[in-house]
């Protein structure tokens, strides 16, 4: 190789101007200006001239190397520039497409099903009670008039939370609202009227039995409520609910712990795709005189009457939904459907 300054500079050009991306001029720069490259090589060998010598060959050196440096930077700017070219041309944005919006959220139907209830409740002028989801055995069964060897109370079909309330008696995940009813039962004086909507949990999975599912409970008591009362209250909540007045709807005679009498609700629409069949949709009944002395009144002076529905079948009911679980699955394409 040629050793004139010149020489190194031109065979410098040639390298960086053949560097087509980033990785062939890194390894052009090294030839040059590496830690064995060939500018630093003389740059060493400076050291053994003689100081006049050293100064002149010095001046010369650092000139090619200020002529390679600056080669380098322009073919760097040159090759950044043609890759954002490139890319330029290659990624277009369609302004004239259509945004995409921001994905709205919606109810979830056994949210929409538990407020219609309760806006429908209110107007008939029952208030709505929440409370604890891990309850007291005193308040879901004992007060309950369940007796402690119910079946219900069977770890089979209840949950058991560990460890002991401060009476020392289990406690569990509730599997009725109905514990809520006594805990505002007690806080509050007759006329007692109120719903308990909310989620309950019992040892039960399958196609149509989900271990956490949604209720709701409804007690009215006061001197003077009857069994026609419930009717009437009932009747018309369905109706309101399902939005017709020709909704047949029959008492059938059946039997609770807390209720004597008991009666299971049915219903039937007199047209639609479920026509002519009774449906159960509530168990019912009028509370049991030991319900309320647990509840603290007199069972001779006050009556009343109380209900539970199950709100994953009245949503399947209003919606025309098939299967339970599709409540549970979060599909989107389910639940979009529900804009109530
Ligand atoms: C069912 C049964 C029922 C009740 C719930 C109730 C609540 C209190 C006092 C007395 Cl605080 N009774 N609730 C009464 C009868 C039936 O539901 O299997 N529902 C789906």
């Amino acid at each position: 190789m040629d050793d004139s300054p010149q020489t190194l500079i031109d065979e410098a050009a040639a390298l960086l101007d053949a560097a087509t991306d980033a990785n062939s001029l890194a390894n052009a720069k090294a030839r040059f200006l590496g830690k064995d490259g060939l500018l630093t090589a003389r740059l060493k060998a400076l050291g053994s001239l003689s100081p006049e010598a050293r100064s002149v060959q010095g001046k010369a050196l650092n000139q090619i190397k200020q002529a390679i440096e600056a080669k380098l930077a322009l073919r760097q700017k040159a090759l950044e520039q043609a890759e954002l070219d490139a890319r330029l041309s290659q990624e277009s944005i369609d302004v004239t497409l259509p945004g995409r919006g921001a994905g709205r959220g919606g109810l979830h139907p056994v949210t929409l099903t538990i407020e219609r209830v309760e806006a429908i409740f209110r107007s008939i002028g029952f208030d709505v009670a929440d409370g604890p989801e891990i309850e007291q055995d005193f308040f879901n069964f004992t007060a309950l008039n369940t007796p402690d060897n119910h079946p219900a109370r069977s770890m089979h079909d209840t949950f058991y939370i560990e460890g002991d309330d401060d009476t020392g008696r289990p406690l569990l995940l509730r599997t009725h609202t109905s514990p809520m009813q006594i805990r505002y039962a007690r806080m509050h004086s007759p006329p007692i009227k109120v719903i308990a909507p909310g989620k309950t949990y019992r040892v039960d999975s399958d196609a149509t039995h989900s271990p956490m599912f949604h209720q709701v409970e409804g007690m009215w008591i006061d001197e003077d409520v009857s069994f026609a009362d419930l009717k009437n209250v009932y009747t018309e909540f369905l109706r309101r609910f399902f939005e017709r007045d020709d909704i047949d709807v029959r008492f059938r005679p059946s039997y609770f712990p807390f209720t004597e009498p008991s009666a299971e609700i049915d219903m039937r629409f007199p047209d639609g795709p479920l026509a002519g069949r009774w449906l159960e949709v509530s168990g019912s009944g009028q509370v049991h005189p030991n319900v309320v002395r647990n509840i603290g009144l007199d069972p001779e002076r006050y009556i009343g009457f109380a209900f539970g529905s199950g709100i994953e079948r009245l949503a399947m009911l209003r919606y025309g939904v098939g299967d339970l679980r599709l409540f549970y699955d979060n599909d989107l394409r389910f639940l979009e459907q529900f804009k109530d």
